[in-house]
């Protein structure tokens, strides 16, 4: 019997520790401390019991991670398809949920914080923006992150920055400049770039060189307008646009390295956004994260490749959520400073009452999946990689994140 099947023999009916090593090994809390071990002996850790957080922990696990949603994540129910369902929950009693549900930040678009943001003149701006700003800070509340919505405005309706016409470029840059002012005002470090219209229904609609270079000037316009804010580009390959110009965390961190300031531009991955790519988002975040580039996720799910759906995080797909979940942690992401957002809608069918559980449940699955990656044996892990067993690897996993197997 090879050393290995003796461990999964064990795993089933671990014997005392004593008679395994002489005496009780600490059990790694997450990968990053995973213990080398010797051949033919396991870690004690293996006995899932005594791995399981208690309630403290997982206080502490809430706390480490700071998270945020958007107005906008509290919605009407309306679709193409068909008329609002819910009636419009006003701002003030949005903003009460923040806390009840163990938010900790606000994501904002521009206009989400000054409406009808085109009609108002600088000092109104201003002064509407310190207010909502007294408004989340009175609940606890910070602001993550600020974004011009560059892509309701008629300028707008065939590109922003990319647009076809200058003046409308124009328009979409001092836009830009505009949000970063009041992201100042309400104390924020981060811009998104979501550059929902930069794009094309037709290829031959646009230069796609020239439209490219014009996003590197809007870019580099808004580095320049302010020396200290940074830009997060979350990237998405279609809708509302057929084909986007930046559609993957590739295309934006290349656009950020040839900008005037590379060090001040970053990505923000969205998990549905990844998988509409037809890529894996633990791997698009892996890939912004060994940059030091991941400056913010939207985390929710999506059926395929299919109309962006933001459902509650790891509801259609588990194990890519648990993925999601183990490199953030391998990265330690909760100590750089960014936060975990869920950019989430609430299915059509749900009734006002209860249409904020896709917040609170992305939120729950978070965290059992911090704990799933904290209490899964990560000498499992090591062992398998080592003999290249990655069915066994495979299905230590799936029977972790079942909760069966090693009773
Ligand atoms: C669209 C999105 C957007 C962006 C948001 C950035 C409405 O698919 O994900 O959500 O996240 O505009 O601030
Ligand atoms: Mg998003």
């Amino acid at each position: 019997m090879s050393a290995f099947i003796r461990v999964r023999l064990w795993l089933i009916s671990p014997p005392e520790p004593s008679s395994l090593t002489g005496k009780l090994p600490v059990p790694p809390s997450c990968p990053c401390h995973v213990r080398p071990i010797s051949p033919g002996t396991i870690s004690w850790a293996s006995r899932g019991a005594i791995l399981r957080p208690s309630l403290a922990e997982r206080n502490t696990m809430a706390s480490e991670y700071k998270f945020s949603f958007g107005p906008w994540n509290i919605s009407e129910g309306n679709d193409p398809f068909g008329p609002a369902v819910r009636p419009t929950v006003a701002w003030g009693e949005k903003l009460r949920v923040f806390k009840r549900l163990g938010f900790d930040a606000v994501m904002f678009h521009d206009d989400d914080i000054v409406p009808d943001i085109e009609r108002k003149e600088w000092a109104q701006i201003e002064r509407e923006a310190k207010e909502m700003r007294k408004a989340i800070e009175a609940e606890g509340l910070v602001t993550e992150v600020t974004a011009p919505r560059l892509w309701e405005d008629a300028r707008t309706v065939d590109g922003a920055f990319t647009s076809n016409e200058a003046s409308e470029r124009k328009w979409a840059i001092e836009r830009a400049k505009r949000c970063i002012d009041i992201s100042n005002v309400m104390n924020c470090g981060i811009v998104v770039l979501w550059l929902a219209r930069e794009g094309t229904y037709v290829r031959e609609a646009k230069r796609a060189i020239d439209a490219h270079k014009w996003l590197l000037e809007a870019v580099n316009a808004m580095l320049a307008h302010d020396p200290k804010i940074r830009i997060a580009i979350e990237p998405k390959p279609n809708e509302p646009m057929d084909h986007a110009y930046i559609p993957t965390i590739g295309h934006a961190l290349a656009l950020g390295a040839v900008s005037n300031d590379p060090k001040r531009v970053g990505g923000l991955i969205e998990t549905a956004h990844s998988l509409l790519a037809g890529l894996d988002p633990s791997d698009d975040m892996a890939f912004a994260l060994a940059m030091g580039k991941l400056w913010s996720v939207h985390l929710n799910d999506q059926n395929g490749l299919k109309y962006d759906q933001d459902k509650s995080f790891g509801a259609a797909n588990l194990r890519v959520a648990w993925n999601q979940v183990r490199v953030l942690e391998q990265a330690g992401y909760a100590k750089t400073g960014a936060m975990v957002a869920f950019d989430v809608k609430a299915m059509r069918t749900q009734r006002a009452e209860v249409a904020t559980k896709h917040l609170a449940n992305s939120r729950k699955i978070f965290l059992h999946l911090v704990e799933k990656v904290r209490t899964f044996d990560w000498n499992i892990e090591k062992q398998c990689v080592a003999n290249r067993d990655y069915e066994e690897l495979e299905m230590a996993i799936l029977e972790h994140l079942m909760g069966v197997g090693k009773k």
